[in-house]
């Protein structure tokens, strides 16, 4: 049985009567009534339609039943395709027509937009509220766990790309049991540990990282709908292990409340999705007492390297090659570049993806002839096998840890009439980490500004990918052979957004 719910079910057994998920001071879920649970998600979906291998696409409200969902889900063999609750009804279109599902479900809010675009799949709604009509048709059956092979597919995550078209990183049980496993080793879960999850539960840090290690290690999780520094720091005092992106560790940091008192209960701030500042590691380090953890990872392959447990935790590096996983730096041509010289970071491994869903050029063009994945971002390897993240060869801005690939947006502001052409740069946030700014020309007698610019893309671009800044230039900065020159743009606006 290679159903990566069966590590799940064995862990929820020796958990017995364990909360699995609080939220605020009720326990929402214990392990015991886990196996329950999740068979009555199983059934429904079954009985809606859908059989092992089929696509089942979710855009719904971080809640219990949402990782119910997902668990039953996975029982039931079906590939889980979730979204972020930011899309619009007109991106969601694209990835529903391209995943092909065979259920989609949505919050009932958006049922109704979301509906015209759901095509042939059977459109099911589940609220925050635990209600909807795939609530309605749950019935306590019991449901035997449908075998899968370590190749067979658990989810499609999709990412965008440099092209402007996301793409669905097809990852197998095999690839999310190795990496649930090593990680559980690597970072020492143990007996008490209880883990603060403040993440969405749409990406592979909230989804995978997070509720996959708390699962296996039958650990308590405090379920927090979003971010909020007030009520995550509030839980420290019965917590261990806080999993976060920087702008958590930013905002904790500027907090008053973050003493080495108040944080004296926990045991591991981890850090990822985007790079931490060293001045953010030291301004924790100095307030609380205790190192943040930074390791790196991505959709396609989860999670790469790490900061040792026991080892220094130097901050600016993201540690080294997890167990079982391989990595190493390259020039442009794939050859292997000397240590302390930069170069983009492949890797290879159990944790590796199987593929594009239904784009195996792209699959190919991101690989080596032995195997290998380009990450697409720059690193130095020090001698002893470090890896520190130096930049990105991709064309990629990461705000408050989420993905913004700037061609897709380009496109978006590109259409709106009376604009000329545009270039989307990530500029330095102190919150964010980097904020979306688009540089624009207007066509010859147009008077569009920065509004209309906005209020025309805002129903086509989640919010996290609109530009925070619009500037109008008389004509866009080109290199002698035409490209625009986005480094000397970045260095123009750097200073946009300094305190
Ligand atoms: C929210 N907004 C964002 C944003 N998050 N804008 C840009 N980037 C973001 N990340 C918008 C809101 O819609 C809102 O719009 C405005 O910004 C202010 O929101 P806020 O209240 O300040 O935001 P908040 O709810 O506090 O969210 C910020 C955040 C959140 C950082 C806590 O974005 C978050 O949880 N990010 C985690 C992303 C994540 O899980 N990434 C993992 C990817 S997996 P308006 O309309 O009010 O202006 C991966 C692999 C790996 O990368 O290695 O892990
Ligand atoms: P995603 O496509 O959402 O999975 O994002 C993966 C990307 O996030 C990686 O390719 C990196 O560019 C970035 N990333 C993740 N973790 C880190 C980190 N610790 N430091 C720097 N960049 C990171």
């Amino acid at each position: 049985m290679s159903n990566i719910y069966a590590p799940f079910a064995s862990a929820a057994e020796a958990a017995g009567d364990r909360p699995f998920i609080t939220e605020g001071d009720s326990v929402r879920l214990r392990y015991s009534d886990l196996d329950a649970a999740t068979a009555t998600y199983a059934a429904a979906l079954t009985l809606a339609g859908a059989t092992p291998g089929d696509r089942i696409v979710v855009q719904i409200e971080k809640s219990v039943e949402n990782v119910l969902l997902y668990l039953g889900a996975l029982r039931a063999g079906l590939v889980y395709v979730p979204l972020n609750t930011a899309y619009t009804a007109a991106e969601l279109d694209y990835f529903i027509g391209d995943a092909e599902p065979a259920i989609v479900v949505c919050d009932p809010a958006k049922a109704e937009a979301i509906g015209p675009v759901s095509g042939k799949a059977v459109l099911l709604t589940l609220g925050a509220d635990g209600c909807g009509t795939l609530a309605d048709g749950l019935m306590p059956v019991p449901f035997a766990t449908v075998v899968r092979g370590s190749d067979d597919l658990a989810a499609i995550l999709y990412t965008s790309g440099t092209t402007g078209r996301s793409k669905g990183a097809m990852l197998s049980h095999g690839n999310l049991a190795s990496n649930a496993l090593v990680l559980k080793d690597h970072w020492r879960w143990q007996d008490g540990d209880v883990l603060i999850h403040a993440l969405p539960i749409y990406h592979v840090h909230g989804l995978f990282v997070a509720i996959h290690g708390a699962l296996l290690n039958g650990s308590t999780m405090l379920f927090h709908k979003s971010f909020d520094a007030d009520a995550v720091l509030a839980d420290f005092a019965r917590a261990t292990i806080l999993m976060g992106v920087p702008t958590f560790y930013v905002r904790l940091a500027a907090h008053p409340g973050l003493t080495r008192e108040a944080c004296s209960p926990m045991r591991l701030f981890i850090s990822g999705s985007a790079p931490l500042l060293e001045a953010t590691f030291t301004e924790f380090a100095e307030k609380s007492g205790k190192s943040i953890l930074e390791r790196y990872g991505m959709t396609e392959a989860g999670m790469i390297t790490s900061n040792p447990y026991e080892g220094e935790r130097v901050a600016g590096t993201v540690g080294y090659a997890l167990p079982g996983v391989s990595v190493r730096v390259s020039d442009e041509q794939g050859r292997e570049v000397a240590h302390g010289t930069p170069g983009v970071l492949e890797m290879k491994g159990p944790n590796l993806f199987k593929g594009y869903w239904h784009n195996p050029d792209k699959t190919a063009e991101e690989h080596r002839d032995d195997g290998y994945f380009v990450t697409g971002d720059i690193a130095i390897m020090a001698e002893d096998g470090r890896v520190s993240i130096v930049g990105r060869a991709k064309d990629l801005i990461i705000a408050g840890g989420f993905n913004v690939y700037p061609k897709e947006i380009e496109l978006a502001i590109d259409a709106v009439p009376g604009i000329g052409e545009s270039a989307v740069i990530g500029v330095p946030h102190p919150d964010l980490g980097e904020a979306v700014v688009a540089i624009a020309t207007r066509n010859v007698g147009s008077n569009i500004d920065e509004d209309n610019v906005l209020a025309t893309i805002a129903d086509k671009l989640a919010r996290f990918k609109q530009p925070r800044r619009v500037i109008f230039v008389d004509a866009l900065p080109r290199n002698a052979m035409g490209k625009v020159q986005k480094a000397s743009l970045r260095e123009t606006h750097a200073g946009m957004f300094a305190r």
